[in-house]
Order: structure tokens, then sequence, then C-alpha cells
């Protein structure tokens, strides 16, 4: 079975939630960052990490494409132009929402508090606003890759719940239904509730 490293409030979430669509049972070691549990899976002390047999993968993002290539589930196939548009789009949300939600979080208290510029903050609220608006627009069917929920979608309404819990601007109604109607999915309310 799937070991899963890292709490649910972190970015372990994502690799639950992709592990819930799929069906694959899991467990889950909710150990917290830079823990000595976390440093045992992983040098830098991140979190998540999953293991696999013998083997200990990193990175949240690498992780949930790892697990949709496998089962072939929740993802266009790897080399075909459907998965390019499908990964420029997670690269798209990787670059724009995830690394603007972490610099928010480094200036709040990630960094040592001496290094911390409280006014940052307000450069990547403008950010992320011009950020979700622009991925509203793209947002043509009820997934953001069209009829299917793919890995995107799981990685874009993490972030959005994260942008909730760290106080950014609220999106317009659109990504708000969006994110709401993922949320309702069962997949999400059981990695929730564990
Ligand atoms: N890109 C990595 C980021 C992992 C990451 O920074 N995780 C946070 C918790 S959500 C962490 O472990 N922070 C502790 C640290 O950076 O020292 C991923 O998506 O897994």
């Amino acid at each position: 079975m799937y070991k899963v490293i890292g709490t649910t409030k972190s970015r372990a979430f994502r690799v639950m939630w992709t592990l819930q669509e799929m069906n694959e049972p899991y467990e889950q070691i909710a150990a917290n960052p830079r823990s000595e549990e976390a440093l045992h899976y992983n040098a830098l002390g991140k979190i998540p990490a999953l293991v696999d047999g013998n083997d200990v993968l990193t990175d949240s993002v690498a992780i949930m494409t790892y697990l949709a290539d496998k089962h072939g589930k929740l993802t266009s196939p790897a080399g075909t132009v459907a998965r390019a548009k499908q990964d420029a789009m997670t690269f798209w949300l990787i670059d724009e929402l995830d690394a603007i939600l972490w610099a928010a979080a480094k200036h709040s208290f990630v960094l040592p508090e001496h290094l911390r510029v409280p006014a940052a903050k307000d450069a990547l609220k403008f950010e992320f606003e011009k950020s979700t608006a622009h991925l509203s627009e793209r947002l043509e069917g009820p997934f953001l890759m069209g009829d299917t929920i793919t890995l995107p979608d799981i990685l874009a309404c993490h972030c959005l719940n994260w942008a909730v819990g760290a106080k950014f601007p609220r999106v317009d109604d659109k990504l708000f239904e969006y994110a709401k109607s993922l949320r309702s999915r069962p997949a999400f309310q059981a990695t929730a509730a564990a």
C-alpha cells in the first residue's frame, strides 16, 4: 500500500486527494514539515513524500504525475498534444498560484523573523488577483482541461483553498463555484475528513 508522508493541511493533501480520486488505498503518516519524521523520508525535511515499495518520491506535483501515469487516470497520456497542454496548465499553476502563495507563506512564518517583509504580501496579492482572473477566463468547461477532471484541477483547487486560509483576495463567482464543486466531490471530502 502507498504511504503518504505529510499532514492533511499541507501539500500532502493534493497527493491524498489524487489517490482518493483513483480509489487507491494509502496510509498517511502525518509528519509536520522539517520534523524528524519528514527528514527521515526527505533530506530537505519537506513534505509531501510518497513511499511506493522501496522507493521514496518527493514533490507533490511529481508524485501526482507519477500516480496518474502509472494508473492511467486523471491525465491525458504522456506524449500527446493534450498532455502537453495539460502540463502547460500545471506548470502555469505552479508559477502563478503555488509560488505566489508560497512566497507569502515565507514572509508570514517560514523565513526567520528578521528577514520577513510583510509589505511583499501586497504585491503577491496583486499578482494573485491577476492570475486568478486569467484562470477564470481560461476555464471553459466544468474542468480546466474540459469535460473530465485532471491533475491541474486538483492543484488549482488546493491553491484556491490555500488562498482562502492565507486571507488572499476573494476570487470571482465563476472560480468560486468551480472550486466549490470540486470540494463537494466525495474524494475531496474523504481526504479532508482524515
Ligand atoms: N514543491 C514542493 C514544495 C514542498 C514544500 O515546500 N512543502 C512545505 C509544506 S506544504 C514544507 O515542507 N515546508 C518546509 C520547508 O520548506 O522547510 C511540493 O510541491 O511538494
